[in-house]
């Protein structure tokens, strides 16, 4: 690689994670629960695929520490750092898991063939991981906010289960809008 690649890859990331910052202002709550659709994970799976993984990982971190300055702090989203290190940096980088995905893709693309499915696979991956993190802090330190009599561990998994799946139905209908650039979009 180029020392002028690295720098466009930096730029992209960069560009890409105001980007996702952005959408984050859009009114993304599931009814009046705390499931959240965060449009902001497609342009961002999009960019692991495109560039890898440590670009994935590293915009995700950026966006994450973005977040928590941004929104975080205000929207109550920051209970005490330990919770606020693990669910702002940490599950926002571990969208860029979804980079290990990179090379398959772009194999599927230099084949010819769909890469619908495996975009999927792999961003369910980069997904999972981070509402896995949402999953285990919403169990350890957001009971409070569990109707009363229910276990928060279950709370938890309603709700960042929810999330989970909201985002995965939601990058699945924009996959459909984006089939005919998508290619276009991850090939460098
Ligand atoms: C049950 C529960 N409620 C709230 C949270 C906090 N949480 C969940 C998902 C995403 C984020 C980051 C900002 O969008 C946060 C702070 C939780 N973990 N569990």
């Amino acid at each position: 690689m180029e020392k002028k690649d690295g720098l466009i890859i930096l730029i992209e990331g960069a560009i890409i994670t105001a980007l996702a910052q952005a959408l984050n202002y859009i009114p993304h709550s599931v009814g009046a629960s705390s499931i959240e659709v965060v449009y902001g994970l497609v342009p961002m799976v999009i960019f692991a695929l495109r560039r890898g993984l440590k670009p994935g990982l590293t915009a995700g971190l950026v966006w994450g520490i973005l977040d928590l300055i941004l929104r975080g702090f205000s929207s109550g989203g920051f209970l005490n750092p330990l919770q606020g290190f693990i669910e702002y940096p940490i599950a926002f980088a571990a969208i860029g898991l979804a980079g290990i995905g990179s090379t398959r893709v772009k194999e599927k693309i230099q084949e010819g063939k769909s890469t619908f499915f495996v975009i999927l696979i792999y961003s369910t991956i980069g997904f999972f991981a981070k509402y896995f993190l949402h999953f285990i802090a919403g169990g350890i330190y957001w009971g409070l906010y569990a109707p009363k009599n229910m276990n928060p561990w279950i709370y938890s998994l309603v709700i960042n289960g929810g999330s989970f799946l909201a985002n995965l139905i939601m990058l699945s209908i924009i996959l459909v809008f984006l089939n005919r650039f998508i290619n276009r979009i991850i090939k460098v």
